[in-house]
């Protein structure tokens, strides 16, 4: 069975594009794939954040991954400072990988506007830890939304410099989108994003979710009710492909043209199909709260289980880089 790796980060609220974009995707991998899914705290240090909030974040992020779908039966879920070969495998990952390379990724460079007064080495370096996640399974696929696919394709050159400089040792993976990739934020300007005030949460009871959706920005043509609008440019429709069967969307993609419907209806119908996809998601978060060691043993079991993977690679590294003692003749 191939390998998949993925991540996600507990860096606040999980919202409807982490959703959509990864984690639903995910647990659909997991019947044709082995999997391998993480938290990626040390990726979320790369910004500022409370420390007394994060053990909270990771066990948050943790439970909604396993509330998706994404149980120890069917894949791995740890946390990555539990696996500390993914540090080290990205040390030397750093010693194949150019700086400019580095600056040039779009997420350091929007992260970096963002967080002008703290524009550590570690948001640069970010993509190389995410290399070091995926290429410590030598995972084959790496499921993400839009924004990650520049990083797996630096993922890609760090392994073909590793390979040409100390021979072949891991494959170059390959990104797996999902078929609603890059979900925008209710501002309708930035993608949905933990960090901008802009999510739908998952874990948003029905009433957020419904004003949320209501005060959403939609279709810049269709100022009034009577104005035909564009679905291709509204960021509703777009959720809409996520969350609604094809006759609704055949519904409301003719609605929206031909001003047959206006946009609190095409709303409505959103609301009504999210809602009903998230409920169930609500209420195994909530039964999984109530078993209170269920997490810790799941992540405990999961790191075990990554770690065996991990530790054979990093001695296989080791190796390759010339640094493993040989045993004395
Ligand atoms: N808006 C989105 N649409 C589709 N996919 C998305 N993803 C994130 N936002 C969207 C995908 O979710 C996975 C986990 O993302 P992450 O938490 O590791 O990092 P991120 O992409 O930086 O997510 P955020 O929400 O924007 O977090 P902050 O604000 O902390 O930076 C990834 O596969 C990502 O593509």
């Amino acid at each position: 069975m191939e390998r998949i790796f993925s991540g996600i980060q507990p860096s606040g609220e999980i919202h409807i594009g982490n959703y959509v974009g990864a984690i639903r995707n995910w647990v659909r991998l997991v019947d044709q794939y082995e999997c391998i899914y993480c938290v990626v705290d040390y990726h979320a240090i790369t910004v500022e954040y409370e420390v007394a909030l994060m053990q909270r974040r990771i066990l948050e992020t943790a439970t909604i991954l396993l509330a998706c779908g994404l149980t120890p039966e069917k894949c791995i879920v740890f946390v990555q400072s539990h696996v500390p070969e993914h540090t080290e495998l990205a040390w030397i990952f750093n010693c194949v990988t150019p700086i400019g390379e580095l600056e040039r990724m779009t997420q350091f460079k929007e992260k970096a506007k963002q967080h002008r007064q703290n524009i550590n080495m570690g948001l640069l370096d970010y993509p190389v830890l995410q290399a070091a996640d995926i290429l410590i399974y030598k995972a084959g696929y790496v499921p993400v939304g839009e924004d990650q696919v520049q990083h797996v394709e630096l993922c890609r050159d760090i392994a073909r410099k590793f390979n040409a400089r100390f021979g072949l040792t891991f494959p170059e993976p390959q990104v797996l989108l999902s078929a609603a990739p890059r979900i925008l934020g209710t501002d309708g300007q930035a993608k949905m994003s933990k960090s901008m005030n802009n999510t739908i949460g998952l874990l948003d009871p029905p009433s957020v979710i419904w004003e949320k959706l209501r005060t959403a920005v939609t279709c810049p043509h269709r100022e009034k009710r009577y104005d035909p609008g564009h679905p291709e440019h509204c960021n509703i429709y777009t959720m809409h492909t996520a969350f609604s069967k094809p006759d609704q969307l055949e519904y409301v993609e003719k609605g929206c043209r031909t001003a047959a419907i206006g946009c609190i209806e095409c709303k409505e119908i959103l609301s009504k199909n999210m809602i009903e996809e998230l409920i169930p998601i609500q209420d195994r978060v909530k039964a999984i709260n109530e078993k209170s060691h269920y997490i810790h043993e799941v992540l405990t079991s999961g790191a075990d289980r990554a770690r065996a993977i991990a530790q054979k690679v990093m001695e296989e590294v080791r190796t390759k880089i010339g640094v493993k003692f040989r045993p004395q003749e």
